[in-house]
């Protein structure tokens, strides 16, 4: 299997986060894409390549022009400020307020973001940029007949909303890649999405189209983040009604409870008879994931993998959350190990 990867990556570290009344060093971390390059290697997974760069305009099929306009800029104004730290926000325009768009910095940085865990720093928008790009040149290789493709993403994308970053997201790399599948003469593309956490930006996007079929197993929103989407009567709007299904699960699941939800997701993917399958692949659904509850096992993304590959579509990896930083590399090529034994036999 192809792999997409960018040092360019390592231009985003944020210092801290804010995380149970601590401030502590952020999870999200560069080591975390090069314990994965490190394992795609010793595994020998197949060819290593930089991305290509197909511009802002793919990027633009899903984020607002006066977001990525805001996201490009935000470094420089903040250096206009007189400040160096990492910007971060603080107010919201939650209920009450107004949703306008004010004028200065720390107000648009509220009013383009959802929570306080997308730090920018002076290379986050570089980084971001090039993770788009890394997932539009794996995309490209299934375009162009590749059975399969990982794109080593980092940042992350799947929290990231249309005009909206959080969760460590700025551009929804997943999404980016499934739009230009569909730009590209594809008619339906069907995201999976196994990050522990709800995809609520990826859902938020595609929620009122059927050309998009979103599903998602994930810490339920009840008691995890992000808390405000992801619950199982969200199934979605419009001409998207019956194209949206989530599976929220306790905390504590193991792979028994996971797996059976996998089936289900599994099932409806069949059932749309999706051109091309996305992959957002988080693997922070592991036993000792630092930040998530659920109990997988390193030999379960074995099987997670050959489950996906067992749906014999086209399918796309793209690297999301994960942050048991030792083992994420096992983990995630685990995944694709256990698709290619299936996909190839
Ligand atoms: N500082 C992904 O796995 N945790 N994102 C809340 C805020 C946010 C996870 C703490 C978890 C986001 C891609
Ligand atoms: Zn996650």
């Amino acid at each position: 299997m192809l792999t997409i990867y960018s040092d360019d990556h390592h231009l985003h570290h944020g210092r801290c986060e804010l995380i149970d009344g601590q401030l502590l060093p952020c999870f999200e971390m560069p080591s975390r894409a090069d314990h994965i390059l490190q394992r795609v290697k010793h595994r020998e997974l197949g060819l290593v390549q930089e991305p290509k760069d197909f511009g802002r305009e793919p990027i633009q099929r899903i984020h607002s022009e006066a977001y990525l306009d805001f996201f490009q800029g935000a470094w420089d104004r903040w250096l206009e400020h007189g400040k160096d730290g990492d910007l971060l926000p603080y107010t919201w325009p939650a209920r009450t307020l107004r949703a306008v768009v004010p004028t200065s910095l720390h107000g648009q940085l509220g009013y383009y973001s959802f929570d306080g865990g997308a730090p920018i720093t002076a290379g986050t928008w570089r980084a971001a940029y090039s993770a788009a790009q890394v997932a539009l040149t794996a995309q490209a290789a299934i375009q162009n007949g590749a059975h399969s493709a990982f794109a080593l993403c980092r940042p992350p994308g799947h929290h990231a909303a249309s005009d909206l970053m959080g969760g460590y997201c700025y551009l929804n790399n997943a999404a980016i890649a499934a739009q230009a599948f569909l730009d590209q003469g594809r008619n339906k593309v069907a995201i999976l999405d196994v990050d522990y956490h709800h995809g609520n930006g990826t859902q938020s996007i595609f929620y009122e189209r059927n050309d998009v079929l979103f599903t998602s197993i994930h810490g339920h929103p009840e008691a995890e983040f992000p808390f405000f989407l992801g619950y199982a009567d969200e199934l979605g709007d419009g001409a998207g009604e019956g194209f949206n299904f989530n599976y929220p699960l306790a905390a504590g699941s193991g792979w028994d409870r996971w797996s059976t939800a996998l089936e289900q997701a599994c099932c409806e993917i069949e059932h749309y008879e999706a051109d091309v399958v996305v992959v957002s692949l988080g693997v922070d659904t592991f036993k000792s994931d630092p930040i998530s509850q659920f109990k997988l096992d390193s030999p379960d993304y074995l099987l997670m993998g050959e489950r996906i590959a067992r749906l014999g579509k086209p399918t796309l990896f793209v690297m999301e959350g994960g942050y048991a930083v030792e083992e994420i590399g096992v983990n995630a090529v685990n995944v694709l190990e256990g698709f290619l034994k299936v996909s190839k036999g």
